[in-house]
């Protein structure tokens, strides 16, 4: 199977009423920002939203989670795949599909597939192949309805980092051609999937930023409300 035959397995899931949506970006992107303003809007308008967090979500993710960015050593590349992906497979188990069974549920991941394909694919060299084929099996097939990709540039990323003036984590320690790899590999996720993921210029000020994702996010509604009957 090439490349466009594997991204054609993977699908949105089918709960009328119920969104899945994912924020994806480099470190500082502002998916964090955004995901708090896009739940408090859905929640205006009505929605339920759960907001779930990979590697995490789940008591074993969390566990994951710890082990990967505390990791003092360095992992294997299929190593820190197979571990997002364990990761997402039990979240997408014990919460998102229960969850999205609910009618007018909104579930927000920070971070999905996408990361996988950017981090572990591009910038560990592994391939999107070798990614989305780990991916085939279900609950992995499933993507989201709706992917924002705030781009922004690796030196913006690097300054965010620096006024947080947190201690660098396993992935925040990597060099700068990590970083351009990061961004190359979000390029080439927006390619394979350009009617999920959006572009969406995070190197604006917060509002901005905002006013784009939910024009798109009332677009999508729009096009899911049941019609009035003539
Ligand atoms: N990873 C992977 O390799 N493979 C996978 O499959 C998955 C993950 C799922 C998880 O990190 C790590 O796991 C991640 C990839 C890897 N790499 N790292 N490190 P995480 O979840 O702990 O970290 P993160 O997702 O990168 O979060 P973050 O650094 O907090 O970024 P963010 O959520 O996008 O940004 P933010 O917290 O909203 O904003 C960052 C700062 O910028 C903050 O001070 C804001 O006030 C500021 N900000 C935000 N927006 C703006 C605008 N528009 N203007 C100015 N300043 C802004």
């Amino acid at each position: 199977m090439n490349l466009e035959e594997l991204a054609k397995k993977f699908r949105a899931p089918a709960f009328p009423g119920s969104y899945f949506l994912s924020f994806e970006g480099i470190e500082g992107a502002g998916k964090s920002t955004q995901i708090v303003k896009v739940k408090e809007d859905l929640e205006s308008r009505g929605f339920r939203v759960l907001v779930l967090r990979e590697p995490g979500g789940t008591s074993f993710g969390e566990k994951l989670r710890q082990a990967i960015l505390n990791s003092q050593t360095d992992l294997h590349p299929v190593a820190e795949l197979h571990l997002f992906a364990s990761s997402r497979a039990q979240l997408l188990h014990e919460v998102t599909l229960k969850e999205l069974n609910v009618p007018n549920t909104v579930i927000i991941y920070d971070r999905y597939i996408d990361s996988t394909l950017s981090y572990q694919g591009n910038a560990r060299k592994l391939g999107f192949e070798t990614v989305l084929q780990s991916h085939l099996a279900f609950p992995l097939t499933l993507v989201p309805h709706l992917t924002f990709y705030l781009k922004i540039p690796a030196d913006l990323s690097h300054g965010r980092q620096k006024l947080r003036n947190a201690p660098k984590d396993y992935f925040e320690k990597q060099g700068d051609d990590f970083y351009e790899a990061l961004v190359s590999g979000y390029e080439k996720a927006c390619e394979l999937f350009p009617n999920r993921i959006l572009t969406i210029n995070g190197n604006q000020d917060v509002e901005s930023v905002f006013s784009d994702i939910k024009g798109h996010l009332d677009q999508l509604i729009l096009e899911n409300s049941p019609r009035p009957e003539n």
